[in-house]
């Protein structure tokens, strides 16, 4: 099953590593093939190049758009030598087979970050060198491929050892070069679908794609990059990863750290969440602390420690441990606050420079800058054995906005009272269903979230805001929000006998009158607002 290399074809864009194959060539006396510029680094290197038109009898044309690409290379890797009559064919032309193929592509991600314009990216598609990787994988009966530049050294092992690669090698390489082709492939997907959707001068009949399929082949043709693995996942027994988007450098995942341990799985995901929390709020300033994917502490502030200080205040108990996230720069101040309080990871667009130098003498606080916003526009989750895929829950989705509320029972909300009704609307979508939540002077004061039934989630709310408060009654005068329709008056009278003067809620339920009574007899004032928040 061994296949000694006799003659190979070499074509890189990346020269790094390439001399200890080129010494193995040398030395072995191996017939090599080569294009451009990797012949002249080849020559460098000592080794004798047969330039590719040689081979072809055809000069590099199109500005180099075609080199490689001529039957009489692709013969050279296509022809199964375990075959004769494909042996005899190859004689009656007078074409050699490659034993050996080594390729690496242009560069195409990389030109689409360095910022290049449409016409440079576009020169980046590599043609020939995909055709030539594909060609010696489906060929590894008689051909090895070689794709990356880690197995440069096992390759020149191979060249040397006089037999090859064996057939158990080949196939393996094979099934690495598919891996990278169609990953190559799937990246220009993606950057070609953002830019170029379908136009409307094609009607849904001539293109015969799902409506939904348009918005969402950006995302789903994404590739995906091994950015680093991590210790292990939501549990030590539990392998992780992080994977980037090669095309999206500016995202939460790409974020910059300045301190502290290296980030765990979990850290990854509660950051992210409350991340996304925080920049529901610009222009405002906001801060969040986040256990488990939850907001414990969610507050609008007219500085960033003040906002801190008010989220903190919501549920200091469960801030111990937790991220913390400021959508705009980390003051002195608001580190000062921090550096008794045992934090994980702190997520903001910047740090002042005595701020960073502080939270820095905090060996164990992971400190994260990401200087852009969320961006991505759509949601993945897996299901067994398939992908759900969704657009975001958008903050400015319609019924946001105050002006389309309606009135259904009590009496219109003065301007404090609506100002913190709008937050609380706002805040609730950072936490998981069923959710309550309890705000005043635009603060979170007491949440509920991730219960099985919404009375629960009330009962917490309640709970959580008078008797992590010093004895203070947080609830007496506050608002409330609820993330979903009340299918009972029961979780709204929980709310109610608290004191709460003001809910908004979506509404919509079938016993929405009974709501809107019990909310009556109260007088407490409530608004629905048409659009709901869930957040599973
Ligand atoms: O422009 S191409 O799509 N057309 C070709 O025929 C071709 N052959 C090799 N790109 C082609 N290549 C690529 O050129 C290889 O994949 C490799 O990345 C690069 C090597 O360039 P040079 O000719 O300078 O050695």
């Amino acid at each position: 099953s061994y296949r000694p290399i006799h003659r190979a074809l070499v074509s890189i864009f990346h020269k790094e590593g390439i001399e200890v194959l080129a010494r193995s060539f040398k030395d072995a006396g191996t017939e090599v093939v080569s294009t451009g510029s990797t012949a002249k680094r080849l020559e460098e290197l000592g080794v004798d190049v047969i330039p590719v038109e040689q081979v072809t009898g055809f000069p590099e044309s199109l500005d180099g758009r075609v080199k490689t690409l001529d039957p009489h290379i692709h013969s050279g890797i296509l022809a199964d030598m375990t075959n004769p009559e494909h042996r005899s064919q190859l004689s009656e032309l007078g074409i050699k087979p490659f034993d050996l193929v080594v390729v690496n592509l242009y560069p195409f991600a990389d030109t689409v970050r360095s910022g290049a314009d449409d016409a440079q990216v576009i020169e980046k598609i590599d043609i020939g060198g995909p055709s030539m990787i594909r060609g010696a994988a489906k060929n590894h009966a008689s051909v090895a491929v070689i794709t990356d530049p880690a197995d440069y050294a096992l390759a020149a092992d191979r060249v040397l050892n006089g037999k090859g690669f064996s057939l158990e090698e080949r196939r393996w390489l094979a099934a690495k070069a598919f891996a990278q082709t169609s990953a190559y492939d799937a990246t220009i997907a993606e950057w070609t679908s953002s830019r170029w959707s379908e136009p409307e001068t094609v009607s849904q009949k001539e293109s015969g794609a799902d409506t939904a399929s348009p918005a969402f082949s950006t995302t789903l043709s994404r590739t995906w990059d091994l950015a680093h693995t991590l210790r292990y996942g939501e549990n030590p027994h539990q392998q992780a990863a992080l994977y980037v988007d090669p095309l999206n450098q500016t995202g939460f995942a790409h974020a910059e750290q300045l301190g502290g341990k290296p980030m765990s799985y979990n850290n990854y995901v509660d950051a992210d969440s409350a991340w996304r929390s925080v920049w529901d709020f610009v222009p405002s300033i906001a801060v969040a602390v986040d256990k488990h994917s939850n907001p414990c502490g969610l507050a609008i502030g007219k500085t960033v420690a003040e906002a801190h200080r008010k989220a903190h205040a919501c549920d200091p108990m469960s801030a111990y441990g937790g991220v913390i996230a400021a959508n705009t720069t980390v003051s002195l101040e608001m580190a000062q606050q921090i550096k008794p309080i045992f934090t994980e990871v702190i997520v903001a667009p910047d740090y002042d420079d005595d701020a960073l130098a502080l939270l820095q003498t905090k060996k164990n606080l992971r400190i994260l800058k990401v200087a852009n916003p969320p961006r991505d526009q759509h949601q993945l989750r897996q299901i067994d054995g398939g992908m759900l895929v969704q657009g975001k829950d958008l903050i400015d989705a319609p019924g946001d906005g105050a002006q389309s509320w309606k009135l259904v029972a009590g009496s219109q909300a003065d301007e404090t009272t609506m100002r913190d009704l709008k937050f609380a609307w706002r805040a609730i979508r950072s936490v998981k269903s069923n959710a309550i939540l309890i705000a005043r002077d635009q603060a979170t004061v007491g949440i509920g979230m991730g219960q099985v039934n919404r009375v629960d989630s009330s009962q917490l709310a309640v709970t959580r805001a008078n008797t992590l408060a010093d004895g203070a009654n947080r609830t007496m005068g506050a608002v409330a929000a609820s993330d979903a329709f009340f299918p009972f008056p029961d979780g709204f009278e929980i709310l109610a006998n608290a004191g709460v003067k003001a809910v908004v809620q979506p509404g919509g339920s079938i016993r929405d009158e009974a709501v809107f009574e019990a909310a009556h007899k109260a007088g407490v004032t409530m608004y629905v607002t048409g659009t709901r928040h869930f957040f599973h």
